[in-house]
């Protein structure tokens, strides 16, 4: 399946180790996970202007467009991420919500939105059988 994981950039990297294992998991398990780069240990936050932003964005887009399904990882809140959320809802593109209820209180706009299949965690390592339930 074509996948796009979403996770926090700007909205902070705590849990940036996590979406590495995440996405890198879903590629053992054969899957093109379009937006590898969002477990990068690499980013250049510095560089921000209105011209790589636009790609960025015409590049994301793109990729929702195509992808078969959204799994988002939301323990760390992002403006990006839940913009992510709603644009697949609008093209009726199956999205999967996992966050730690321990680490953080998801917003209402996602969880009070039946679209969504929300899946709260206790521990990380709990993620990947809940993975394998859902794909
Ligand atoms: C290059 C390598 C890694 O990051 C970059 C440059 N920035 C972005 N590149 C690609 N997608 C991005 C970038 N910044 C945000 N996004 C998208 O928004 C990702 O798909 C994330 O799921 C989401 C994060 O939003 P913010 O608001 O936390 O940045």
């Amino acid at each position: 399946m074509k996948i796009y994981f979403a996770g926090s950039i700007r909205g902070g990297r705590v849990d940036a180790g996590l979406y590495r294992q995440i996405i890198s998991y879903l590629q053992q398990k054969g899957h093109d996970v379009l937006t590898e780069h969002v477990g990068s240990d690499h980013l250049c936050l510095e560089e921000q202007t209105r011209d790589r932003d636009a790609a960025i964005y015409n590049q994301d887009t793109t990729w929702l467009r195509e992808s078969d399904v959204v799994i988002a990882e939301c323990t760390c809140p992002s403006l990006g991420v839940g913009y992510e959320l709603a644009y697949a809802e609008r093209f009726e593109i199956p999205v999967h919500i996992f966050y730690n209820p321990s680490k953080c209180a998801l917003s209402a706009m996602l969880t009070g939105d039946s679209y969504f299949h929300i899946h709260p965690y206790e521990k990380e390592e709990d993620i990947f059988s809940m993975i394998d339930n859902i794909l």
